[in-house]
């Protein structure tokens, strides 16, 4: 027993310990997993957006949305990791900067996960308008990051 929660407690210190890019085994890999968060987030929100257009938005539809949307963005900053600046098929647009600006692109994703947890609880209120304008603050934080941090 004493021997199976010493293992326990060394394999934690060992996890604890791990850096946060130990998931990934080469760059490429982190590009990629960034990039498929991006692509997830971006069809949500253009699921939202056709929706808002729409006559007679589908509330449900924005609310599975906002949902799913919630539930990745917060993934999309473990992607960027030491190792990662150049490569992936297609190519990352992540320039340099992004790698060197640490508390600013911390900022710049915190505003924009709240900002998307704004637009889910918004859904779940189910007023187009209020949907609306926090979906309009969400598509703001995007572009904050991508005017400074993403290559044309
Ligand atoms: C989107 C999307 C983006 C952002 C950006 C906001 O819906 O795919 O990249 O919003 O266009 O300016």
């Amino acid at each position: 027993m004493h021997k199976f929660v010493a293992a326990f407690s060394l394999a934690a210190a060992a996890l604890a310990a791990a850096p946060a890019h130990a998931q990934f085994a080469k760059g490429e890999d982190a590009i990629r997993y960034r990039q498929s968060v991006f692509v997830i987030m971006g069809a949500q929100m253009g699921r939202i957006n056709a929706q808002l257009k729409a006559d007679k938005p589908n509330v449900a539809s924005i609310q599975s949305a906002a949902a799913v949307l919630a539930s990745v963005a917060p993934l999309a900053g473990e992607g960027f990791v030491p190792g990662s600046e150049t490569g992936g098929v297609p190519p990352t647009k992540a320039k340099p900067e992004l790698f060197l600006d640490g508390p600013k692109v911390a900022a710049l994703s915190k505003k924009m996960n709240e900002e998307v947890a704004k637009l889910n609880a918004a859904a779940k209120g189910g007023d187009v308008k209020a949907i609306q304008a926090a979906f309009g603050s969400v598509g703001q934080s995007c572009k904050a990051c991508h005017d400074d941090y993403r290559a044309k």
